[in-house]
C-alpha cells in the first residue's frame, strides 16, 4: 500500500501527514498519540450545514445564499442562517441526461449578476433521435434567476448557448466546470468522453478548455478565431477529465484534471498550448498501456504538480479570503478516491504541494464563502446523502 493512501486509510493509526502529503512515523509507534483522531488535528472546524442528493456543484449569490445543483437535475437556493440551512427547489432548470457521470453539473453566476440576473448551468442532454441514439454530450444553458416574495425562485428564459460536439457514447468524463476570467470571458472545461483522441483533434471539442463570450459567442482574440466554428471556441487542448477551472488573483488560469493512472495534474492553462493527453502524461492508461511521460522539448506543457497515487480531483477553488489567511493564494481541490480536502501553494506560475486533509468521504465541490469560510460539498449517492460542510479557523 502506498503511504499516501495509508494516510488516509488509518486515521487513527500513528500517522501525521507531512507537507507533500506522504505518511510520517510520528515517534514510538506503540505509545504517541493514539487517542488523537484526525478531525482533531486538522487545522479548521468542519460544520454540517445541510444535506443533498449527489450535489455536485455551488455557487454564493451576493445576498449570501447559495444555489446547489444536484446531479439528478434539481437546483436548490439555499438560505444560510447560523450554520442551519433552509431551501426552495428553483424551477425552469433544464432537463437533464442523468446517468454514470452525468446530470445536472456546475453552477456560476454572471459576472454582472447584480444588474442582468443571469445563471449560467452545465448539464447533460441526451443526443437526436429515440433514446438519443446511445449518444450523450454535455451542454451549457444560461438563464435569468428570478425569485419572489413568497421566496419561490425560477429560471426563466433559458437558452443553450453551448454544446460538446460531437455527441458520444457513453456516460463518463464530461468535464463541464464554468469559470468566468478577469477578461468577461466564459471558460469552459469539457472531458475528451473516455475516447482518447478527440482531445488532440481540433475538430472537436471534446477535451478542451473552450473560452466564449457570456452569450456563447466566439471572442476574436482566440487563438483558431478564423478556423472554422469548432478549433474557434478551443482555448487550450489536450486534457482528460478536466473537472475543475478557476483564476488566481492575478488572473492566470488553472485547471484540476483527472489523468490516467498516476498522472491526476494541475496545469497552469495558458492560450493556444497543448497538454498532451493522450499522447504523453506522467500517468499511464488503466489497462496497463504506457503512456510517455511528459520531457522537455517535447512539444507539450507538463502539469505543474501531479499526482501518484491518484486523489481523482473533482473540483477547484483558488482562495481570496482572510479567514484562513496563511492560506491565500493556495489552490485547493476537492478529492474523490483520495477522500480529501488537497491544498496546492501558488506562487507565481510555480505550484508545490501543501497539504492533503482526510475528510472520509468522497469531496465533489470546493467553494468560498462571502466570509471567507471554505465549504464542501460531499459527493453523496449510492443510497446516500452528500453533506454541506463549512470549514472555519479552530477557535
Ligand atoms: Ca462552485
Ligand atoms: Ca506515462
Amino acid at each position: 500500500m502506498h503511504r499516501l493512501t495509508l494516510c488516509a486509510a488509518l486515521p487513527l493509526a500513528l500517522i501525521a501527514c507531512n507537507s507533500s502529503g506522504e505518511a510520517v512515523a510520528s515517534g514510538d509507534e506503540t505509545t504517541a498519540v493514539a487517542a488523537i483522531s484526525p478531525i482533531d488535528r486538522l487545522p479548521f472546524e468542519t460544520m454540517s450545514i445541510a444535506t443533498f442528493a449527489e450535489p455536485w456543484a455551488m455557487t454564493f449569490l451576493p445576498d449570501g445564499r447559495a444555489l446547489v445543483t444536484e446531479r439528478k437535475g434539481v437546483l436548490k437556493l439555499v438560505t444560510l442562517t447560523d450554520n442551519t440551512a433552509s431551501m426552495v427547489t428553483v424551477s425552469g432548470t433544464p432537463d437533464v441526461a442523468y446517468g454514470g457521470q452525468g446530470g445536472l453539473g456546475d453552477v456560476v453566476l454572471s459576472p454582472d449578476f447584480t444588474n442582468d440576473g443571469f445563471v449560467y448551468l452545465s448539464f447533460v442532454e441526451k443526443g437526436a433521435g429515440k433514446d438519443g441514439g446511445g449518444t450523450s454530450g454535455a451542454a451549457v444553458a444560461r438563464a435569468k434567476l428570478v425569485t419572489a416574495a413568497d421566496g419561490s425562485a425560477s429560471l426563466q428564459g433559458s437558452q443553450v448557448i453551448w454544446r460538446q460536439e460531437p455527441k458520444v457514447s457513453g456516460k463518463g468524463h464530461y468535464g463541464h466546470r464554468i469559470a468566468f476570467g478577469p477578461d468577461g470571458m466564459m471558460y469552459i472545461s469539457s472531458g475528451e468522453r473516455q475516447k482518447f483522441d478527440p482531445a488532440q483533434d481540433l475538430d472537436m471539442n471534446l477535451g478542451k478548455i473552450v473560452r466564449l463570450t457570456p452569450t456563447g459567442g466566439i471572442p476574436s482574440d482566440n487563438p483558431m478565431y478564423d478556423q472554422g466554428r469548432i478549433k474557434a471556441q478551443i482555448w487550450s487542448y489536450g486534457h482528460r477529465n478536466p473537472l475543475g477551472i478557476a483564476f488566481d488573483g492575478a488572473g492566470q488560469l488553472w485547471n484540476s484534471e483527472m489523468g490516467p493512472k498516476g498522472g491526476d495534474e494541475l496545469n497552469l492553462v495558458k492560450r493556444n498550448a497543448n497538454y498532451g493527453y493522450p499522447k504523453v502524461s506522467n500517468g499511464d492508461h488503466y489497462d496497463g498501456r504506457d503512456i510517455p511521460d511528459h520531457s522537455p522539448e517535447d512539444g507539450f506543457v507538463p502539469p505543474k504538480v501531479w499526482w501518484n497515487p491518484v486523489i481523482s480531483p473533482s473540483s477547484l477553488m483558488i482562495y481570496t479570503g482572510d479567514l484562513f489567511p496563511a492560506w491565500k493564494n493556495s489552490a485547493f481541490i476537492g478529492a474523490l478516491s483520495g477522500q480529501a480536502l488537497v491544498r496546492v501553494a501558488l506562487d507565481g506560475e510555480n505550484a508545490e504541494k501543501a497539504d492533503n486533509w482526510p475528510m472520509e468521504s468522497r469531496i465533489r465541490e470546493v467553494e468560498q464563502g462571502p466570509d471567507g469560510a471554505i465549504w464542501l460539498l460531499e459527493d453523496g449517492g449510492g443510497g446516500s446523502k452528500g453533506r454541506l460542510l463549512k470549514l472555519t479557523p479552530v477557535k
